[in-house]
């Protein structure tokens, strides 16, 4: 197994948020939670179709790391990624109608749970392929660099993506080339039903970054402080140097890798293991012994992401399918020839 306490920034040592800024946080984490719950429960009705993966038990990730990226900044994920894009500012109700096959949805219905997109918000996808944000991410921030843009890329990926050609291309492209990236690794320790050490001969993330001249850092991904903490230093010396830089998050998803697997390559024990460190119930905890949350600002948050989630369904229910006829609008291939319309 991988040390997971080894090597990682101190969970406790860094300065007390304030109240306002705990409590925002623990809103953001919150939501992701609920509304995936509520995700999983639609799906089964059979509403959304196709894939669905669920990223609860990483919530801590993606709310830490936004903290350090601006609106001006750019977002690049993958196909778990309804935690970045809530975090990102689009509406839930948006993503709901998404995941619906909705018109109403952020990419028209087209994309669904995979392929949340907002350019207006710079946030450039959710993708299928794994490691297939990665060079995009390279490209965004090259851009950037040719417009002399000070701006950063953040690109969000799994532990599997390291595997891939792509990411190594990427990892020497940025560093040789000096590009404002910030590669954000989402450490879970599976790949789908592979084990990090399955497929993997070095399961330090952080270090492959190091073979290429890039800086990294491990970070407690199941602690929203510390990712956060981690994130606004990594985002800031990006910033600064203009050169990339890869943050490990070691975390872990407490659901199976999408709603079709049986999740049988790991064991209860494991997985209820990682519960003892469930990234809300734990800030929850701390929150509390620092007098900074009580029952009610809970109860507030809760019924304030309940309304949320309720109005979200609402609004991908009323949506509309688009029509059939506008189906193959945005497919870049030409569209069949009609025997009747051509003759030829
Ligand atoms: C190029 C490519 N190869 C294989 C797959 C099939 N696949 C889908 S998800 C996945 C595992 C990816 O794991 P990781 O990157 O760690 O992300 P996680 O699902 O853990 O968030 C694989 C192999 C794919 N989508 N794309």
């Amino acid at each position: 197994m991988v040390n997971l306490e080894a090597d990682l920034t101190p969970g406790e040592s860094y300065t007390q948020p304030t109240r306002e800024h705990a409590l925002e946080l623990l809103h953001g984490m919150l939501r992701i939670r609920r509304f995936e719950e509520k995700a999983a429960e639609v799906y089964s009705l059979g509403k959304i179709r196709g894939f669905l993966h669920l990223y609860i038990g990483e919530e801590a990730v993606a709310v830490g790391a936004m903290q350090a990226i601006g609106p001006d900044d750019a977002v690049v994920a993958t196909y778990r990624e309804h935690g970045h894009a809530l975090t990102r500012g689009i509406p839930a109700s948006v993503l709901m109608a998404e995941m619906y096959g909705k018109v109403t949805g952020c990419s028209r219905g087209h994309g669904g749970s995979m392929h949340f997109f907002d350019a207006s918000r710079r946030f450039y996808g959710g993708y299928a392929i794994v490691g297939g944000g990665i060079p995009i991410a390279v490209g965004l921030a090259l851009a950037d660099k040719m417009l002399n843009q000070r701006r950063v890329t953040a690109c969000f990926f799994g532990d599997g993506a390291v595997a891939e050609g792509e990411f190594h291309e990427s990892m020497n492209l940025a560093a040789l080339w000096k590009l404002p990236v910030l590669f954000l690794c989402e450490n879970n320790l599976y790949a789908m039903g592979t084990a990090l050490e399955r497929y993997q001969s070095q399961t330090d993330i952080s270090l492959k970054a190091r073979s290429y001249n890039v800086t990294s850092m491990a970070v407690d991904g199941m602690d929203v402080l510390a990712s956060e903490r981690a994130a606004r230093q990594a985002a800031e010396t990006v910033r600064e140097t203009g050169a990339p830089f890869l943050l490990e998050f070691r975390t872990y998803r407490f659901r199976a890798h999408s709603m079709s697997d049986p999740d049988l390559y790991r064991t209860k024990e494991e997985i209820e293991k990682w519960k003892q460190r469930d990234p809300i119930s734990t800030f929850e905890h701390r929150l509390r012994d620092r007098g900074l949350l009580t029952d009610s600002d809970l109860s507030r948050i809760e019924s304030e992401v309940a309304l949320e989630i309720t109005e979200a369904v609402e609004f991908a229910e009323a949506g509309e399918f688009e029509p059939v006829e506008d189906l193959l609008n945005d497919v870049c291939t030409p569209r069949p020839v009609q025997p009747n319309v051509s003759g030829r």
